[in-house]
């Protein structure tokens, strides 16, 4: 097997690279790395100097940050159909999702997280108030197709996954906002997420938030 994803199971960026893998029906070999442990973070320090996961080896090449392996994916190794769409508007379209749910999500859930992992006394005012920003984007852009991007699910999607599971642990979704209601719960029904959060389930009760965590899915 050429394939050897570096990750950790409650990582939400890795979720991101794992959705796509399920997605495409890659097999690939799994390296669960513990940062906590000194051996396992200098072997990941050694393939990529910033030391952070997801990383995919994929034969002799090391492939780094999360968008950019799936993209490696849907190039190298891809499954029944590509996960970035082929049109180029809609890719760009599904890029900015990405971009978006990274930075404007991922980034202030981990500020949070952050926090309450340093004892908790930090202004996290700009922060929840992006994840409100972001909820209401979604709300007044999510279509009638029931995914972020075009009518099938795709790169946008599997961004949206993680970052919104966390991120309702945390700033819980608007009860007004059916759309991003609907969209997290078929989200999370899809089989590729709930494989993710299968294999994550034994790993919460090292999240700090893992109360706000529904009960279903603990
Ligand atoms: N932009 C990176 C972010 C990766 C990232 O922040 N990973 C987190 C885990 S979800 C991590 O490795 N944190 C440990 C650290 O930064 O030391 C990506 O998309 O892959």
């Amino acid at each position: 097997m050429t394939l050897t994803l570096y990750y950790h199971p409650l990582a939400s960026y890795c979720w991101k690279v794992l959705i796509a893998l399920y997605e495409h029906g890659t097999p690939f070999a799994r390296r669960v790395v513990d940062l906590g442990d000194p051996a396992q973070r200098a072997e990941l320090v050694a393939l990529w100097p910033l030391g952070r996961f997801p990383v995919l080896q994929d034969g002799d090449q090391v492939v780094a940050e999360s968008s950019i392996i799936v993209e490696h994916l849907d190039r190298r190794h891809p499954g029944p159909r590509p996960l970035l769409p082929v049109d180029a508007d809609q890719a760009l379209a599904a890029r900015r999702w990405d971009r978006l749910l990274d930075n404007d999500v991922q980034g202030p859930v981990q500020a949070i997280v952050g926090d309450r992992l340093r004892g908790g006394h930090g202004d996290l005012a700009r922060a929840y108030a992006t994840l409100t920003t972001v909820y209401a984007l979604l709300e007044q852009e999510l279509g009638a197709t029931g995914w972020l991007v075009g009518d099938e699910f795709g790169f946008a999607d599997c961004a949206a996954a993680p970052a919104l599971f966390y991120a309702a642990t945390l700033q819980p979704l608007p009860a007004g906002a059916a759309r991003l209601r609907a969209y997290v719960e078929r989200l999370l029904a899809r089989p590729s997420v709930a494989r993710v959060l299968d294999e994550a389930r034994p790993s919460f009760a090292s999240y700090p938030f893992a109360d706000a965590i529904e009960p279903r899915f603990r």
